[in-house]
């Protein structure tokens, strides 16, 4: 499809980025690159996977304390959600929070961020849902509600967080804190570090649609930034770096090749790799530790029977 010249600009600015990423000593595209629409459907494929066991899992922790989730937020919130939320998580909570004064989806996909608006509007008729267009990766401006918010509580769940090395999560949550404003919180979905195999197990699921979904990666910057990478020349790899706690993706070169991204021609030996995605798991005290730095202190923290997901209440003190 043809771009405007806004969104050419855009582009432009991404295609300096990735490049920049292939410029390091290890090659790096960053995972937002993963949700084209077929990623973002390979995505939803995962959640259901047998192996995958952070969105179940999150999901059953919010169903089992939706009443305490719901006193604490209290009476007419402002929910600020740090990406487009569409899913059943989300709806747990629309359907249970007294009197939302709005719900704010933030999302730089403004397609996907409009169309789940849209859908949350017909679905919840009385609810102010007032989304916004921004990288909330950079402080952004909040739209004034017709009804004015007790408390701002920001929402993000499902363990995002974990894509962001210790300092850009740390930045995150200062953006967090400072969107909550005065008396605001966040609720946060935490994965938990755990046994490796369980991990592993996640990332590297029996019926392949994680390696799919890296690989894609590639056929999604083939066609939009006039890439030509050799999809079928690269093996998806995720491996637990235990030292770092985190899972770390990869697409493995099988041969020495050369590919070009934009004007920029690269050549990567057999062997060598592309890293894709880290997925940081953490202990309860490494993530509150993390959070106070930020300005945040953890008020509560709910997990399952078997320890696996965290989803945590922080408060701004
Ligand atoms: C969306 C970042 C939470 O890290 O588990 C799933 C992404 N990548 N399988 C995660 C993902 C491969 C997911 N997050």
């Amino acid at each position: 499809m043809a771009k405007n010249a806004a969104q050419q600009i855009v582009l432009d600015d991404e295609l300096d980025e990735l490049i920049d990423g292939l410029r390091q000593p290890e090659m790096m595209i960053s995972p937002k690159y993963f949700y084209d629409e077929r990623g973002s459907q390979l995505f939803d494929e995962i959640t259901r996977l047998p192996e995958y066991y952070p969105t179940e899992t999150e999901l059953g922790i919010m169903q089992d304390n939706i009443d305490e989730i719901a006193s604490l937020v209290g009476r007419q919130a402002s929910l600020i959600e740090f990406g487009s939320g569409s899913s059943l998580k989300t709806r747990i909570l629309l359907d249970h929070l007294d009197e939302l004064a709005a719900y704010v989806p933030v999302d730089i996909s403004e397609d996907h961020l409009l169309q789940s608006a849209q859908q949350i509007r017909e679905e919840f008729p009385d609810l102010d849902v007032l989304p916004v267009v921004a990288d909330f990766t950079q402080p952004f401006r909040l739209p004034t509600p017709r009804v004015m918010p007790v408390r701002n509580v920001v929402y993000f769940p499902g363990s995002t967080i974990g894509n962001f090395t210790n300092d850009g999560a740390q930045e995150l949550l200062a953006v967090m804190h400072g969107e909550a404003g005065a008396d605001g919180a966040l609720l946060i979905g935490v994965d938990l570090q755990k046994d490796p195999a369980i991990i592993e197990a996640a990332y590297n699921d029996s019926a392949g649609v994680t390696a799919e979904f890296n690989l894609n990666m590639l056929r999604h910057l083939n066609r939009e930034f006039g890439a030509d990478f050799d999809v079928d020349a690269f093996t998806h790899s995720a491996e637990y770096n235990e030292d770092e706690g985190r899972i770390e993706i990869r697409l493995v070169s099988e041969q020495d090749q050369e590919f070009t991204v934009g004007s920029q021609s690269f050549s990567i030996g057999k062997d060598e790799a592309i890293l894709t995605e880290y997925s940081h798991k953490y202990t309860l005290d490494g993530f509150a530790a993390m959070a106070e730095t930020a300005g945040f202190r953890v008020k509560r923290v709910w997990t399952d029977a078997g320890r696996l997901f965290s989803v945590q209440y922080l408060v701004r003190d």
